[in-house]
């Protein structure tokens, strides 16, 4: 028996003394030496996995949050390796972006130093960590050999019109100074640093992701599955494909039409009121018609509109507010007069900025109505849905049923407006001339028809999603890659120019002021028109750095590549990612932008697939406090301490112990001293076993060798299903197991033992790697562990012992027997006949009939 003679360390009497410390250094300096998990070359014929965990930004303050997702991400691949695969698992960093740049700003840093010191730090980290990186693919967003590719990526999408520039309102953050996609800011405010967000005018460059909109949606359904519900749905949310139709109206005294886009153009008659958003430049125009009264109440009223966030301008629990333009639209199908108005719940940049109302059938447009005493039109009778009789509603002068047709039809009861609930549900056609009768579904098509007949209107659909914003007036980004001319043409960056690399930041004011800090770069911006030689100057704006993760993956799969972004043939080698790792707060942006310049790099023939992520593992939060663990909170642990003491592989297990994968973790819930000890058992089984390494394998039906080959048995399933917590869960009871059988008579020479020993290394190195390589180098085998095969279970060691049957007479069970799981028919049969309880049950009647379904079931018929 070998035991380890030094005295117990720092770590404590529990880990009896196992020094993780000495084990950890050795083996973290062995992976560097040999390099046992960079992926296999074009020679290597086994099967190929990428398994990729989300990259980090260099912040400069890792917290168990993004342990948890290191942990995660090598035990899916160590797994793959061990199932026999070629696994890619490389990583990089996402290190252009506004955190750094603010970090450098307030410690008056330059964002590089900055940035590529945390980097280092961060390197540390995982290397302490035991992740089994291919660290030969390490790629680094803000390295000119990355962001060159970003600059071309932009050009081709130029070339193809997807990047266009334009004038418009974008969010903006009065803080960072800096414009926001609309998936950046949160309640109303920036998602950075919780600024409220306000609307402001400006030229940007876009890239039009809403030609991709309908496949962004219509690809989802490839996912299902694959991809965690809430992410698909989150998805499916953020694109809002509605369909319904663009119906054109007329506006007294104004030549051209203005369309309005509805989902229920069935309801078209029920128009009451028009109503534009105060912020559109139709509203602008209708008011400069107006009495002189009414201009300086709109001009009030769109100040006010301009400090509403858009979610406030669309919450429900607000009272309506608006003003009355004096003018009137005609509607389309019945040459009705309808006021127009504007307010804020119409929003400007949704459909066309401008809705028919129908108050009695939309919820908002009722709480308009009522705001304003507005009359309120019922189309659909949703009291007589499909069938029934269709009452006929006598009409005001206002186009509202008169109180005596309310009193009168059955409809008075649930008038919106003595209600205040607008009718949405299901119902037939009222007061709608040629729909009248129709069915919601057939009057929208009906409508359609007739608009269409007309010429004065169309189906057509319309999507939540917007043109991705990527401009950034920042510094620390890829350059855009484009000349602004002297006489006005944008052209691209000839490519030979390329990479367009960042001026020196010394010198130049990175401080947030609405314009980007490279114009202030005088020599910088300054050059030539490459189609005349005239001076020109270069754009100032960089990338929104979701532009440089769109695409990552690929890069990783040929990093040093100087002369191509990513390599097709690679591409086609290991891509798409197999596994994908990270957080669900990624769950719209990132993962959505990937969708789509993977879809763009498929249009272009470079690649074969369309969608990025086959598989996509979202782990939750780990909290502290109730909440999620961070530096402006305040409460935060951070990841290299919190190694210092237990070790990496305590804190691994520890955290793959705390519970399901995709389920929060509360920090203080987390043990390490318990992964701690339950190392120190799992090294001493190593340490004790006395038989002969690669001895076959141990022979027998006995209770350990049962545990050991259920383990083998269900930790793939249960890995690929993620649920590590019972992996953990069923090793702790193997090595419990083991402990038994060394401590009872066949000793710790049991040729079991040592199976147990080995197949608890190979399983522990998906959790606890440096314990785990110890561990079989003590059982006398050469490194790595993390390279082995896995091994087969005996499957004779699976079937359970012993099984419970029933027995029934004439359908009714009366009897349950424990019998062993292999019996045969005739056996059983003989077993059940000769019950005691069956005998009593019979009372004497003959069995006319007996079915056998060894092992579970026997059921006996008498006459
Ligand atoms: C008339 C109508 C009647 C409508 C009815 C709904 C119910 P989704 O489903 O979100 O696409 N709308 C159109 N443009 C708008 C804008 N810029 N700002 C605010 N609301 C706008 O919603 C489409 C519906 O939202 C459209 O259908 C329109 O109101 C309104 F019983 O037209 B509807």
């Amino acid at each position: 028996m070998s035991q380890i003679s030094s005295p117990p360390t720092a770590s404590g009497p529990e880990t009896g003394g196992y020094d993780v410390h000495a084990v950890q250094e050795k083996w973290q300096r062995l992976w560097t030496e040999s390099d046992p998990f960079r992926a296999g070359g074009e020679e290597d014929t086994r099967p190929r996995k990428y398994v990729l965990g989300m990259f980090p930004y260099p912040s400069g303050d890792m917290h168990m949050g993004h342990a948890e997702n290191y942990a995660y991400v090598d035990t899916v691949a160590r797994f793959w390796r061990h199932r026999g695969y070629n696994v890619l698992n490389p990583i990089g960093w996402d290190s252009f972006g506004l955190p750094a740049e603010n970090a450098a700003i307030q410690r008056g840093a330059d964002p590089r130093e900055w940035t590529y010191s945390n980097i280092a730090q961060q390197k540390a980290s995982l290397k302490q960590f035991g992740t089994s990186y291919d660290w030969s693919r390490v790629l680094h967003t803000s390295d000119p050999d990355y962001y060159r590719w970003n600059q071309w990526l932009f050009q081709k999408l130029y070339e193809r019109g997807l990047a266009y520039r334009k004038d418009s309102p974008v969010n903006w953050c009065p803080h960072d100074q800096t414009v926001l996609a609309n998936e950046q800011v949160v309640d109303g405010r920036c998602e950075r640093c919780g600024t409220e967000v306000v609307k402001k005018k400006l030229t940007q460059w876009y890239f039009r992701i809403t030609d991709y909109a309908d496949r962004l949606l219509d690809d989802l359904n490839q996912l299902e599955g694959f991809w965690p519900q809430k992410v698909i749905r989150m998805q499916r949310n953020w694109i809002g494909r509605s369909i319904g139709a663009d119906i054109d109206f007329e506006i007294e005294g104004r030549a051209e039409k203005v369309p309005v886009f509805s989902t229920r153009p069935d309801t078209l008659h029920g128009a009451t009121f028009f109503v534009v958003a105060p912020d559109s430049d139709l509203a602008a125009e209708l008011a400069a018609g107006a009495s002189s009264a009414v201009r300086v109440q709109f001009q009030d009223y769109l100040e006010r509109v301009q400090k509403t966030t858009d979610i406030d301008r669309q919450s429900s629990d607000r009272p309506k507010t608006g003003v009355f333009l004096e003018q009137y639209a005609i509607n389309p199908i019945n040459g009705a007069r309808l006021p127009i108005w504007a307010a804020d719940y119409v929003l400007a940049d949704y459909g066309h900025g401008a809705v028919m109302a129908v108050p009695a059938h939309d919820q908002r447009d009722l709480d308009f109505a009522r705001a304003f005493d507005l009359p309120v039109k019922i189309v659909v009778d949703t009291t007589a849905p499909i069938t029934g009789a269709i009452p006929v509603i006598e009409l005001d002068e206002h186009g509202a049923p008169t109180d005596a047709a309310m009193d009168a039809a059955s409809l008075d009861s649930i008038d919106p407006a003595v209600t205040g609930i607008a009718l949405v549900g299901e119902g037939r056609m009222i007061n709608s001339a040629t729909l009248d009768g129709l069915s919601i579904r057939n009057a929208t098509a009906r409508a359609i028809e007739e608009l269409e007949a007309a010429g004065t209107g169309r189906a057509s659909k319309n999507f939540r999603l917007r043109d991705w914003l990527i401009s950034r007036q920042r510094f620390w980004g890829t350059p855009i890659p484009m000349i602004h001319t002297e006489d006005g043409r944008i052209v691209p960056v000839p490519d030979e120019q390329l990479p367009l690399m960042l001026p020196d930041a010394q010198g130049l004011d990175l401080k947030p002021k609405g314009t980007s800090p490279l114009g202030g770069a005088a020599e910088w911006m300054a050059t030539v028109d490459p189609e005349t030689g005239e001076p020109a100057l270069r754009d100032p704006d960089t990338m929104d750095t979701f532009v440089d993760s769109s695409w990552y993956f690929l890069r990783f799969l040929a990093p040093g590549d100087a002369t191509e972004a990513f390599s097709p043939r690679m591409a086609d080698r290991w891509a798409p990612v197999d596994s994908y790792i990270g957080g669900v707060e990624h769950a719209i942006l990132h993962l959505l932008y990937a969708r789509f310049i993977t879809k763009v790099l498929y249009d272009m023939g470079l690649i074969d697939f369309s969608e990025p992520f086959s598989s996509l593992i979202n782990q939750g939060m780990v909290l502290l406090d109730g909440s999620k663990m961070s530096k402006s909170k305040g409460n935060l642990v951070e990841f290299a301490s919190s190694m210092v003491d237990p070790g990496a592989d305590a804190v691994r297990v520890a955290i793959a112990f705390a519970g399901p994968v995709e389920d929060d973790i509360n920090w203080e819930d987390v043990s390490t001293t318990g992964a701690q000890k339950f190392l120190a058992r799992a090294m001493r089984i190593a340490q004790d076993v006395t038989s002969a390494p690669d001895v076959v394998w141990a022979e027998g039906d006995t209770a350990l060798r049962r545990v050991t080959h259920r383990l083998l048995a269900d930790a793939p399933g249960l890995v690929e299903h993620t649920k590590f917590n019972v992996v953990i869960a069923r090793l702790m009871e193997l090595v419990n197991a083991t402990r038994k059988t060394i401590d009872s008579g066949a000793g710790a020479a049991d040729p079991a033992v040592r199976e147990a020993a080995e197949v608890t290394a190979m399983v522990l190195d998906l959790f606890a790697p440096h314990t785990a390589e110890e561990m079989w180098e003590i059982l006398g085998y050469e490194p790595f562990v993390g390279l082995v095969t896995w091994r087969q279970a005996d499957p004779t060691l699976l079937v359970d012992e012993t099984v419970t049957t029933v027995v029934q007479i004439d359908g009714k069970v009366r009897a349950t027997l424990t019998v062993p799981a292999r019996i045969g028919a005739d056996e059983l049969e003989k077993l059940a006949r000769t019950d005691e309880r069956i005998v009593r049950s019979l009372d004497g009647r003959e069995i006319v009939r007996a079915i056998v379904r060894a092992p579970k079931v026997v059921s006996f018929s008498t006459k």
